[in-house]
């Protein structure tokens, strides 16, 4: 399935969509899509390895309904609390701990929320979901048999009517690892197409290294001209939807422009030895953290480990 957007206009145009990242290469949706009830987690895992992404039809359907309750639960508290939010570099910051950005024209506020207050300190049902023994099976597949939880889980949440985009970009612009980096796994909450806001990823990006970042309205991204949409593949998807991706998998998503909120969440699985070097939300403390990788350690990083076990090593 595939569409593309002309003057503002959705039009279907093809039931196999390539994307042409170079004059050499080709993938489509086909490629890297495989269905929770029937895949071979070695087989996704390579398919995961060459394209940098893989999109798991149904993984996530046995909790979305409880995770969507919570996440618009903590949506309402946040929106709540706005007069009380604080100024950041990033945006502004409720007490409870969500992110908004400014809001576009014609918005009932002038901040609208961009990552929710949604983790596992904040979710029982998104915690348990980050354990689920079918994504584990692939996560070991992928990293190997000592895997961790890196960070507290995450959600991003595009607003109705004109709710942020997020441009284009490397997870790795904000999160380098010392190793192979996380693997995410990002999941849809609601049905997701080219209205509200659908994740686009660019197959194969994961090997061309660490890409120059520059700043944009959501923070760091890629410069438009060099990386345009064109290159990526929307991932049109249901509820329950995972698509997991490398970290520096090329990836970014449009507003939303539906009557309704777009949320996903999203775990993110590391090998148990990998550790961040670089840190950064912007292009000048991206500059301030380059210059101290190489003093970071892993010690202060233990993560939850969601396989196998912590290996001592002096
Ligand atoms: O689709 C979204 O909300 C953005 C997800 C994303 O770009 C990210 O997690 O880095």
């Amino acid at each position: 399935m595939s569409w593309k957007i002309d003057n503002g206009l959705i039009e279907y145009f093809s039931l196999t969509p390539l994307l042409m990242m170079t004059d050499s290469s080709s993938v489509s949706l086909k490629d890297i899509e495989v269905f929770a009830d029937s895949f071979d987690p070695q087989s996704a895992a390579e398919i995961y390895k060459e394209h940098g992404c893989l999109v798991v039809r149904g993984l996530m359907k046995p909790f979305v309904v409880d995770i969507q309750k919570d996440i618009e639960a903590i949506a309402a508290q946040s929106i709540s609390l706005l007069d009380k939010a604080e100024k950041i570099p990033e945006g502004w910051k409720t007490p409870d701990g969500t992110l908004f950005l400014p809001a576009p024209e014609g918005f009932a506020r002038d901040k609208q929320i961009m990552v929710l207050a949604f983790n596992y300190q904040t979710s029982a049902a998104f915690f348990h979901s980050a354990f689920y023994p079918r994504t584990l099976e692939l996560v070991k597949a992928a990293l190997g048999p000592d895997v961790e939880i890196f960070g507290e889980g995450q959600c991003l949440y595009k607003e109705p009517v004109g709710g942020h985009p997020k441009n284009l970009h490397q997870d790795s612009a904000y999160f380098e690892h010392r190793y192979e980096g996380p693997m995410a796994m990002l999941s849809y909450v609601v049905d997701t197409d080219l209205v509200n806001g659908a994740l686009h990823v660019v197959p194969g990006s994961h090997k061309l290294g660490q890409l120059k970042h520059v700043d944009t309205f959501s923070h760091l991204g890629l410069d438009e001209n060099e990386w345009p949409w064109e290159k990526s593949i929307p991932v049109i998807g249901e509820a329950g939807d995972a698509i997991f991706f490398h970290v520096r998998t090329i990836h970014g998503s449009k507003e939303n422009h539906s009557q309704n909120s777009r949320p996903v969440f999203i775990h993110r699985y590391r090998r148990a030895d990998d550790y961040v070097v670089v840190s950064a939300t912007n292009e000048e403390n991206r500059a301030e953290a380059e210059a101290k990788a190489e003093k970071m350690r892993k010690e202060e990083q233990l993560g939850f480990m969601a396989c196998g076990i912590r290996r001592f090593e002096d």
